[in-house]
Order: C-alpha cells, then sequence, then structure tokens
C-alpha cells in the first residue's frame, strides 16, 4: 500500500551544475517541517556531478521528492515549465511552484507563501518580491538592484501592471486548468518568462472577460541573500530586453 500523503504543493526546483550550491540540510529541514509538500528537482542537462547529488538525495527521501532528468541543457524557462506542468500531470497537489536551488529566498519563507494561498481565494500566484524594507534582511548587489528596478518599471509599463519584482525565483500557483493552458507552450523568452507567464495569464483573463485585479499577490521576503555562483550575465541581462519585445510581440497586452 502507496502511504505517501497526497502532496498540497509541488515545489519545482531548477537544477543547472549546482553540485556546489546543493544545501542538502536546508532541504532535507523543509521536507521535515513541510510534510504536504513534494520537491521536483530538475536536472537542466548539468555537465557537473548534479544529476548524482540529486539522486542521492531524492533516495533519501523517497515519497517526498522526485527528479525530472532532462538533457541537454535548455534553459531555466524550459526546465520550469516541463516541471510544473509534470507535477499538474502527476497529482503534484493543488499549488505548484518554482524554488531556485541556490536557496537565495530561503524555505523558510514557503509557509508565509501558504498563508497567502490559504487566506485569499481571490490569488491565483504569490510571487517573492525582493524590496529592501527596514527590519528586512534583502542582500543584492546594488548593480543588480538598479538593473532590476529598471527593468520592473519597463516591464510594469510594458504590461500595463505595477510589478515591483517580476524575477524573483521563489514563486507560488494554484494548480488549475488556466495554469496548464499557460504552460502548454514553450516559452518565447529565455530567461525573462516569469515575465511572460503574467503576459499570457493577463491575456487569459482579459479573453474570459476577468479582471487581473487581486489575483497576483507579491510577497515582501523577509530575507533574500544573493547567493554567489548566479550564471546571469550581463548578456543576459542585455537579452532580456530583446526578449520583452518578443514577448510584447506574441501577448500583445493591450
Ligand atoms: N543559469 C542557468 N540556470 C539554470 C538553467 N537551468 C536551470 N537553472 C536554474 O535556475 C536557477 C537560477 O539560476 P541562477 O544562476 O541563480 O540565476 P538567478 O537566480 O536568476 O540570478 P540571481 O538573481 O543572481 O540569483 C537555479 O536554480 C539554476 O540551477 C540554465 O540553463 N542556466
Ligand atoms: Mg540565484
Amino acid at each position: 500500500m502507496d502511504l505517501t500523503p497526497v502532496p498540497c504543493c509541488t515545489l519545482v526546483v531548477p537544477c543547472y551544475n549546482e553540485e556546489l550550491r546543493f544545501y542538502a540540510d536546508a532541504f532535507t529541514a523543509f521536507l521535515q517541517a513541510q510534510p504536504d509538500v513534494h520537491l521536483l528537482f530538475v536536472n537542466d542537462g548539468s555537465s557537473d556531478g548534479t544529476l548524482a547529488r540529486l539522486q542521492a538525495f531524492c533516495a533519501e527521501h523517497p515519497g517526498q521528492t522526485s527528479l525530472l532528468d532532462l538533457q541537454p541543457n535548455g534553459g531555466k524557462a524550459e526546465a520550469v515549465r516541463k516541471g510544473m506542468l509534470h507535477a499538474m500531470a502527476s497529482g503534484g497537489g493543488s499549488t505548484v511552484g518554482f524554488w531556485d536551488a541556490d536557496l537565495a529566498t530561503p524555505l523558510d519563507a514557503y509557509p508565509e507563501f501558504r498563508e497567502v494561498l490559504d487566506e485569499r481565494p481571490e490569488v491565483e500566484m504569490v510571487f517573492g518580491a525582493r524590496i529592501r524594507l527596514l527590519g528586512r534582511h534583502v542582500a543584492r548587489n546594488p548593480m543588480r538592484h538598479y538593473a532590476g528596478r529598471v527593468f520592473a518599471t519597463t516591464v510594469s509599463i510594458m504590461l500595463g501592471l505595477a510589478i515591483y519584482d517580476s524575477q524573483c525565483g521563489a514563486k507560488v500557483f494554484r494548480a488549475t486548468p488556466r495554469l496548464e493552458q499557460v504552460l502548454r507552450q514553450p516559452f518565447v523568452s529565455r530567461w525573462i518568462f516569469d515575465v511572460e507567464i503574467l503576459a499570457r495569464f493577463l491575456n487569459s483573463w482579459r479573453a474570459d472577460g476577468l479582471n487581473p485585479d487581486g489575483r497576483i499577490y507579491e510577497l515582501p521576503l523577509q530575507t533574500w541573500i544573493d547567493v554567489p555562483g548566479s550564471k546571469v550575465k550581463l548578456n543576459d541581462f542585455i537579452r532580456s530586453f530583446t526578449d520583452l519585445l518578443r514577448i510584447r510581440k506574441n501577448f500583445p497586452s493591450r
């Protein structure tokens, strides 16, 4: 008999060459604290020892973890998209999300995401937001911070939606047919798929005559740490603006 509890949430953890940034102890503590959460690790064609580390970790935590091995490397967007679709197709629970493997957003923040979804039925997705409010610990490299402000302002104007932080690597969604439909086609953008998810949702709501107000919730994080080893380069920042144009062309917002 299968005694594995039905998860209420599956978090997809995209992993590309994360052998040296894989914090097994933090994931173990999280699984113990959240017995109804499932972790789906997606190995994104890593060329280091990531796959072996993930296999070993999943073998130690059967039932609460699983592994999707994608070959070759296809980028975070595709890893997250395939992971979330996989989670929804295999009974991953009423909510699915993704969480960067470097744990720049500590897993301790997860219960706050859960609380929002439990208490506000109108909310369809909760996005972590890295806002340097007093009393929080949001340690971002100043260049990345200001580049992020420029980018978020551009995104807000383009989508007609005042979003503060579209790019945080911690997001949880209600697992609905609309989410499945939004994820069905591969993204046209490689790095800013978060913006493309928003553009696709906005289009889908509008097509159904629904007002987007109140459906997206940005949650200011208590802690966010700029974990060394990011593979995002200046080029990716520049490319993100061409990606924005591509998104606007494919998913016109007005
Ligand atoms: N860079 C990169 N990351 C990938 C890829 N596929 C999956 N990922 C995962 O995507 C997540 C984000 O990668 P990071 O390199 O930390 O990039 P980032 O979080 O956008 O950048 P920071 O804001 O500096 O943390 C990690 O969990 C990666 O393992 C890929 O092809 N390239
Ligand atoms: Mg990171």
